[in-house]
């Protein structure tokens, strides 16, 4: 049996290899189907896909819902060019509108929930010819004799994630993704809080919370290191110090390998101190990205659900900074439930943070979350439904404003856009205003934490990415980088950002808000 795995994406926007594809890819390996090949939309040529498609047998599908008219566009491609292929939908959307993937957009199966029971269990009754009793692979979606959708046993999500084979990075390499130097790794599945942006949708998509072992996930990085010399890898993890004989022991492993290994991931105010920072630095940490949301603790208890204090991020913020750990911060803007002036109070919260890099999303309400159920309650939303494919591209790459609040609608939520690129801009950073997440980075931190070496390498990084796809804010990216070196060197301290942010005088809040 041929089978073809493929992330749908889009030519440019490229991301990194896809955990959930190559950990289905080794699975399906292990159960002696090995002929497989993989194709990452964002990359792969016209050339490549057809030829790929017309080659298999079964095609599963990986689909989120912002490349849902990628994936609608893909499924029509081969019924077109090869219609005696399966297609199989999995991933972050068909887990939540499963019936709708075979209905709507013609998957001849969907799968909810995880792939690496359900996938080889299908190809397997394919490849045995015996499609009749697939009622008990569980989370599988499809259609009977008599044309009904069979909704199959709940999905099935495996207790012991030590009993998985590692991905299957082959199908994906890292090298074919330009400026990507970092290998993801998973040391978890699911999460056990319970965010309004979030939740329940992300419960049912993953499952349970789950760790892998310290000494399963270390085993993985020491392979990665050997078979493909990777060094730095990038935990897709939503709090990798939730547990702290986990990361305790994690951390140890690691120092004890000896193998100077480097790593990120995402922490959370309410579970890391200043001793586990420093034990992570010493094991290789050197990024740490934190989703602290709001500058308003309101909207974080309540809005939210998210109960991080933000006292403890500033302080966060400073622990990483003294020990050189690079600190990323996401924050949302256009909450559903905030007032304006709370959404004001993030953008003054973050100007006083020395992070170095930070990025702002408006907080959409992205299918059955909280923000939906409160946004559609209280008949905030603008959209009546998610049939929109026109859009998603604006909406789930955080371009457009969904909700019009009692207190205010898009027009602000652009208006505050606006004016975190130019308060930002005047403060030395650099943000990428067209993006819809907005990207920030401290410059002129940034440039004085670089030796010469890391800073012609990053030149040199930029320069070629920018021949290749001469995209103009590479090319901002690199002057910025320039002025920033040689007129900030040591300059930049808390103390410059707490002054900045003060300085900006509070009648641009109040114009604002008028
Ligand atoms: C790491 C991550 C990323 C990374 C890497 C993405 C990539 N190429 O894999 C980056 C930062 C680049 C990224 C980008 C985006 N992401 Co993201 N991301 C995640 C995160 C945190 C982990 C994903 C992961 O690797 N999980 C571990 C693996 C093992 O699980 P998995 O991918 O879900 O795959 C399993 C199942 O879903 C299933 N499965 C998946 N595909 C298939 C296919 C078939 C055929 C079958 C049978 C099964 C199957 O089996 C897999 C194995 O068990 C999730 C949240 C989460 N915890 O899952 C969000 C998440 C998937 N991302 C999300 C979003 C919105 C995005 C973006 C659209 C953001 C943006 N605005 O650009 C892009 C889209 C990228 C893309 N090409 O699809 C949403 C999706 C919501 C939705 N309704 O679509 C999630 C769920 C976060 C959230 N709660 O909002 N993301
Ligand atoms: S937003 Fe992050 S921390 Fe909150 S529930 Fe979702 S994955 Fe977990």
């Amino acid at each position: 049996m041929r089978i073809c795995l493929i992330i749908t994406g889009r030519k440019g926007v490229y991301f990194n290899q896809p955990l959930g594809l190559c950990s289905i890819a080794a699975e399906l390996k292990k159960r002696g189907f090995a002929n497989i090949t993989g194709i990452d939309l964002s990359i792969a040529s016209e050339k490549e896909i057809t030829r790929k498609l017309m080659n298999s047998d079964l095609i599963g599908i990986s689909i989120t819902t912002k490349f849902l008219p990628e994936a609608a566009s893909l499924i029509r491609r081969i019924k077109a060019v090869n219609p005696r292929a399966i297609v199989v939908t999995g991933g972050a959307h068909p887990t939540l509108f499963p019936e709708e993937m075979v209905e709507k957009y013609g998957a001849d199966y969907t799968v909810a929930g995880e792939g690496e029971f359900a996938l080889p269990e299908l190809v397997k009754a394919v490849a045995e010819n015996d499609i009749n009793n697939l009622k008990d692979i569980g989370g599988l979606y499809y259609r009977d004799g008599s044309g009904q959708i069979v909704t199959g046993s709940p999905p099935i999500f495996y207790k012991d994630l030590d009993s998985y084979p590692f991905p299957d990075r082959d199908l994906f390499p890292v090298d074919q993704y330009p400026g990507v130097d970092h290998y993801p790794m998973a040391a978890s599945r699911s999460c056990p809080y319970r965010c309004t942006n979030c939740q329940p949708a992300l419960k049912y998509h993953s499952g349970p919370f789950r760790l892998r072992s310290p000494e399963n996930v270390v085993a993985e990085m020491l392979l990665l290191n050997e078979r493909y010399g990777g060094r730095m890898f990038s935990f897709i993890d939503s709090d990798l110090t939730i547990k702290k004989s986990w990361i305790n022991a994690f951390c140890e492993l690691l120092i004890k390998a000896k193998r100077d290994l480097f790593w990120g991931g995402n922490i959370r105010a309410n579970t890391v101190d200043n001793d586990t920072l420093k034990l992570m630095k010493q094991a290789g940490f050197i990024r740490a990205s934190m989703g602290i949301e709001s500058g308003s603790q309101d909207v974080v208890n309540n809005a939210l659900r998210k109960n991080i204090p933000l006292r403890k991020v500033r302080s966060i913020i400073e622990w990483c900074d003294q020990l050189g750990i690079f600190t990323e911060g996401y924050f949302m803007i256009g909450i559903p439930g905030e007032t304006r002036e709370q959404m004001l109070e993030t953008v003054e919260f973050a100007k006083t943070l020395n992070l170095n890099t930070m990025s702002f999303n408006v907080g959409n309400p992205y299918p059955k979350t909280g923000f939906e159920i409160i946004s559609r309650e209280r008949g905030w939303l603008l959209l009546d439904s998610w049939d929109h494919l026109e859009l998603m591209d604006e909406i789930f790459g955080g371009h457009k404003c969904l909700i019009r609040t009692d207190q205010w609608g898009p027009e602000f939520v652009n208006r505050v856009k606006s004016k975190i690129v130019k308060d930002f801009t005047e403060m030395g950073w650099f943000v990428d205003g067209n993006l819809g997440f907005m990207p920030a980075i401290n410059y002129p931190k940034f440039a004085s934490q670089l030796t010469w070496y890391r800073f012609f390498r990053r030149i040199a990084k930029h320069l070629l990415l920018f021949i290749k796809t001469r995209q103009q804010n590479q090319l901002r990216y690199l002057i910025s980088l320039i002025k920033h070196r040689f007129s900030n060197r040591n300059a930049v301290k808390t103390k410059f950002y707490d002054e900045k942010a003060r300085s900006f005088k509070k009648k641009k809040v109040n114009s604002l808000l008028s």
